[in-house]
């Protein structure tokens, strides 16, 4: 169906010229590798072909009328003339795609069979769009090297945070038997430069703690082959007590010879059944997952020795940095949550092996509609580190919601973090080039599962899209990503893009404003994280307060008469925090506990903001579905049909946000609303 293609619909080109020319040039596929990559490069060059073009194309020997798929040391004497010496400029995964008018062929020239793959799912993009056959002159690359997918899949096949239905992988405590959707969702990810993917839960079960053994490594290994044919490395998260549970050993002590030995082992006996794994992710030490911590090691320590294991087989550990302490005393409150990572790591720059990766979540707390960056970007000069996104939209309305999160992740590639004593954002930092690092990346939780059209919501698949797209070139806007997402899912037609356009670009601010507000975050239901719940979490063990009381809310995190979080940034960012008037609007209650009278640089003041915010969000809900009703009959029911019950579902939400908000934050200071509007 529609729904299933997502992105990758490949419909029939409609203009008749357009369609004949390309015809002419598309008639033969010539290879000049026989790699796995390249094969299924030409098996989805085909499947596209045939279906835009209505051609069957063949296999010939000859670059002439051809589309030409080679490597760069493959390339035969007679693409001499093609540019092939503008690769060597390029990384691994870079690709040429070179229009040549004599012999009407194109050629599609990786550095490496991926790249050739690469260049053939743009190469399909851009003709079913603007791009004319004979002038393709393209030279691509990915900016960033790791760039991952963490998949939260549970073996019973339910997904932690997953929002689409089961897990594609597992059910009743196998492996699923038919890997076709495994298959497809490797073209998706493909499609747009993902690399890595992890195929179980960060949380990692008794069951799956199996992984590693022979009782599953066989289907590990199937599920590697599928994704190795798109370019794909698959890592396993692992269960720091591995040797204990499933090694009869009495520790999991990280120094522990024994234990090392083990895991030596252990790594050897993966390799055999998969010589190009990943490596590990690892979550320890956090949310009663166990770790180092429990034999008085440091993560440094525990990271290290999982390293040396996998270090012969050019493994690399993930370790995670969300390690908090999640049963704090409420009533004491002295410890900062946001303040976790960098306290826990940053000591230990230095001491980490050149294999072991950190993995650093966007915001210092939790995938909250609006967080500061974490300040442990850029931080540390001598480690690895990989940035962690969440496609899943946990705490962005659970693809119930509208939310397109690219702005969100743009906002945070695009920070200056001032480290290394100047221009230092984001991006530069985990694409690896400013601290010249080993390795680094970008990685993310998926919003995927079987649901028919892959994430629940099926204006949701622009997520996983944007993702991909945003982390290959983080130069791309928002606004393109968003175009092309919209025109290769529902076609070129000017109205449906008019209308889904700005709906996905205004949804994420639509999102914060009739949920939390300022930056403070949470005030959802506890455990399942959706809808309003003001003092979910106020009175509980997570460190998630708002301390609002009949004065005034937010939390003093500044060095001067707070937790000290703002200091933990580089200068001028951490002044820029620590003050009142120079911290941002938007993340003013993050920093800052203020009186409700508090005047905004908006010139709002915090109540009447909240009151206006939440008023509007709900309106901006019912613009939303009036713009989408534009689209009726312009696109299949099926993805009309998901969408509306979506919107309607938002509306209710946005409603019960408003009112609870606003009811709420009148009781507590008593001031009324400017503009009368009814509170309950
Ligand atoms: C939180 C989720 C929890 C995850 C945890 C993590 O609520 O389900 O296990 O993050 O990232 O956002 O480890």
């Amino acid at each position: 169906s529609a729904s299933y293609k997502s992105w990758l619909q490949y419909d029939a080109i409609k203009d008749v010229k357009k369609q004949d020319k390309l015809a002419e040039w598309c008639q033969n596929i010539a290879l000049y590798d026989q790699s796995l990559q390249v094969k299924s490069a030409k098996e989805e060059l085909v499947r596209g072909l045939t279906s835009i073009v209505g051609i069957k194309p063949q296999i010939s020997n000859s670059v002439n009328h051809a589309i030409v798929l080679s490597t760069r040391e493959t390339l035969p004497k007679e693409a001499i003339h093609i540019e092939a010496q503008r690769l060597e400029d390029l990384n691994d995964e870079g690709f040429i795609i070179e229009s040549d008018l004599q012999t009407k062929s194109v050629y599609l020239v990786g550095n490496s069979p991926t790249g050739v793959l690469y260049a053939v799912f743009r190469f399909l993009r851009d003709i079913q769009r603007d791009q004319e056959i004979h002038s393709f002159n393209v030279i691509d690359r990915p900016r960033n090297q790791i760039r991952m997918m963490n998949q939260w899949d549970n073996m019973d096949g339910s997904i932690e945070r997953g929002y689409a239905g089961q897990s594609i992988f597992y059910k009743d405590n196998e492996f699923r038997k038919d890997l076709e959707r495994v298959k497809d969702y490797a073209r998706l990810l493909a499609s747009v430069g993902i690399n890595a993917i992890s195929i179980n839960n960060v949380n990692v079960f008794e069951v799956e703690t199996h992984l590693i053994t022979k009782r599953f490594l066989p289907d590990v290994a199937e599920v590697a082959d599928v994704f190795r044919a798109y370019g794909i490395k698959t890592f396993l998260s692992i269960n720091y007590a591995s040797p204990i549970q499933i090694g009869n050993l009495a520790t999991a002590d990280p120094l522990d010879e024994q234990v090392k030995a083990w895991w030596k082992a252990k790594a050897q006996e993966i390799y055999d059944f998969i010589p190009d794994f990943g490596g590990f992710v690892v979550k320890a030490d956090s949310e009663h997952r166990p770790g180092p911590f429990s034999y008085g090691r440091d993560h440094a320590d525990g990271s290290n020795m999982l390293a040396e294991a996998l270090e012969p087989f050019n493994g690399i550990v993930i370790w995670r940095c969300f390690v908090y302490n999640c049963l704090q005393d409420w009533r004491d409150r002295k410890t900062d949550r946001a303040r976790a990572a960098y306290d826990h790591f940053k000591k230990l720059d230095g001491q980490f092996r050149e294999n072991v990766v950190l993995q650093i979540k966007n915001g210092p707390m939790d995938f909250q509609v609006r967080e500061p960056v974490s300040p442990l970007f850029g931080a540390m000069e001598q480690t690895n580190q990989v940035l962690e996104f969440q496609v899943t939209q946990e705490y962005t309305g659970q693809q119930k919601d509208l939310c397109y999160l690219v702005p969100l992740w743009k906002e945070v590639l695009d920070f200056n973090t001032f480290a290394n004593g100047g221009n230092a954002s984001v991006k530069s930092i985990i694409d690896g080039s400013l601290y010249d690092n080993k390795y680094s990346g970008i990685a993310a939780v998926s919003n995927i599962g079987d649901d028919e059209n892959w994430t629940g919501h099926t204006l949701a698949q622009a997520n996983l899209y944007g993702y991909g797209r945003l982390i290959w070139d983080p130069e791309l806007s928002s606004e393109q990503i968003a175009d092309e997402w919209i025109r290769l899912t529902f076609g070129e037609d000017r109205q449906v893009n008019d209308s889904v356009y700005p709906m996905l670009l205004h949804s994420w601010s639509i999102y914060e404003n009739y949920t939390a507000p300022l930056g403070i975050g949470w005030m959802v239901n506890p455990n399942h994280h959706y809808g309003p719940n003001i003092d979910g979490y106020e009175y509980s063990v997570w460190g998630t307060y708002h301390f609002a009381d009949w004065q005034g809310i937010g939390v003093d995190r500044t060095v001067k008469s707070g937790t000290g979080y703002a200091g933990q940034y580089f200068s001028p960012n951490a002044k820029m925090y620590e003050s009142i008037e120079s911290c941002p609007d938007e993340l003013i209650l993050f920093f800052h506990h203020v009186p409700y009278t508090h005047r905004l640089k908006s010139g709002e003041t915090v109540i009447q903001h909240i009151y206006n915010t939440h008023f509007k969000g709900v309106e901006q809900v019912e613009e939303l579905i009036s713009t989408w009703e534009k689209v009726k009959g312009r696109i299949d029911g099926e993805r009309y049909h998901n969408v509306r019950e979506r919107l309607d579902m938002q509306l209710s939400n946005a409603k019960e946000w408003r009112d609870m908000v606003n009811t709420y934050f009148y009781r507590k200071s008593g001031i009324t609303d400017e503009k009368k509007r009814t509170i309950y």
